[in-house]
């Protein structure tokens, strides 16, 4: 195994991209699906599952470890890997995007952000450094930088303030970071809907020359045309040797759609938060098994599928456990859900490999709209 981060480019097919990060925890197929592991874990999953389904790595998250339990406490337990038994990459977001969206009396200046944690109500402040540091003591191996995302739509000229922000705070976590060899500080690019501004943004973060840059202040409120269009206008300004990553996103479409503008990377809560909820994502869509048409049915999510929640458990025993809000129907649809989405990435990286992506992409949608088995 290697001690250094690398990233080399397999194949293409149009702008869709076929390729492997190497670390020194492993290796990450791309394009790559991260399951988010928000607390250190992958919610209703046990690491062991989650690494079968084919994840060659997971989103850990700095704003919920820092309050709890503690980036301090993670280190002297060992690092994040060792602390969740997961000894594969890890992923870790920087903190400004959770503070934006769960934190409350967020105050923000030039140096950093002050907030209130959601948990007990204590103050807590993040800054370039601060965020790096946490992310060291954590032990990521890809790390991000500190941001400011903007909720779409947005005035023009708060989208440029909050991206010229990022594009500084990317330079001092940069410079935090410093060299390390066999880990990743990755830029965020933002500047919301305006071209002008994801073009200003995605220049000067080249410019840096990072290991990779990732897409920020997408999937805020606009509509997937324009989330499309800012990646297709945005992507050709980042270095083609370099991994390209979506934050946040998305549901299979969004993902389909994005990889064949050019993004290696995805992580979303969608496929363990809707499974939780008793949403189930397959090959012929999405099936909500609260629905009481599924009260009777002893067909499986899908036959076909490896994965024992997909293919061995009845949709009535789902729809039960879901109504009864038992834990194993949450545990059940969240591993049919990653069962699903890692299928798609293999069968997206396949397809890329085959030069056949245009075809894969037609076949899935009609899947999708050819409805409930
Ligand atoms: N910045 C960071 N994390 C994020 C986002 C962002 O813009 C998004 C936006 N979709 C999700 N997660 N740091």
């Amino acid at each position: 195994m290697t001690n250094r981060f690398s990233f080399t480019l397999l194949a293409q097919d149009g702008h869709a991209r076929r390729g492997e990060i190497t670390t020194p925890r492993g290796t990450i197929r791309t394009p790559a699906f991260m399951p988010v592991g928000t607390a250190g874990t992958v919610k209703a999953m046990y690491p062991g599952q989650v690494r079968d389904l084919g994840s060659d790595i997971i989103l850990g998250n700095v704003y919920h470890l820092m309050l709890r339990p503690g980036a301090e406490r993670v280190a002297k337990l060992g690092g994040l890997h060792e602390f969740a038994l997961w000894p594969w990459p890890i992923l870790t977001d920087s903190g400004g995007f959770q503070v934006m969206s769960l934190s409350s009396l967020r105050k923000l200046d030039e140096d950093g952000v002050t907030f209130r944690s959601h948990i007990d109500g204590s103050t807590h402040r993040l800054t370039p450094e601060r965020s790096v540091e946490i992310q060291h003591l954590l032990d990521s191996d890809i790390q991000m930088q500190l941001d400011e995302c903007i909720r779409l739509p947005a005035d023009r000229r708060e989208i440029e303030r909050a991206m010229e922000l990022s594009l500084r705070w990317a330079e001092r976590s940069a410079k935090a970071f410093g060299d390390q060899p066999g880990k990743a500080m990755f830029g965020i690019v933002q500047g919301g809907d305006q071209p002008d501004l994801r073009i200003r943004s995605a220049e000067r973060l080249a410019a840096m020359d990072l290991k990779g840059y990732a897409v920020g202040g997408l999937a805020v409120g606009e509509p997937q045309a324009v989330m499309l269009e800012t990646l297709a206008e945005t992507l050709p300004s980042l270095p083609a040797g370099k991994p390209r990553y979506l934050m946040g996103v998305g549901t299979p479409d969004d993902i389909v759609q994005s990889v064949a503008r050019g993004i290696d990377m995805f992580d979303c809560v969608m496929p363990t938060r809707a499974g939780r909820h008793g949403l189930a994502f397959t090959r012929h869509g999405r099936i909500n098994l609260r629905n009481a048409r599924h009260a009777e049915d002893s067909s499986p999510l899908d036959e076909t599928s490896d994965c024992p929640a997909s293919r061995d458990y009845s949709r009535a025993y789902l729809h039960h456990l879901v109504r009864a809000d038992e834990a194993l129907g949450g545990m059940l649809l969240t591993w049919n859900n990653l069962a699903y989405y890692q299928s798609l990435m293999a069968g997206i990286r396949s397809a890329i490999e085959a030069g056949s992506y245009a075809d894969f992409v037609a076949e899935t949608k009609a899947g999708w709209e050819r409805g409930e088995a």
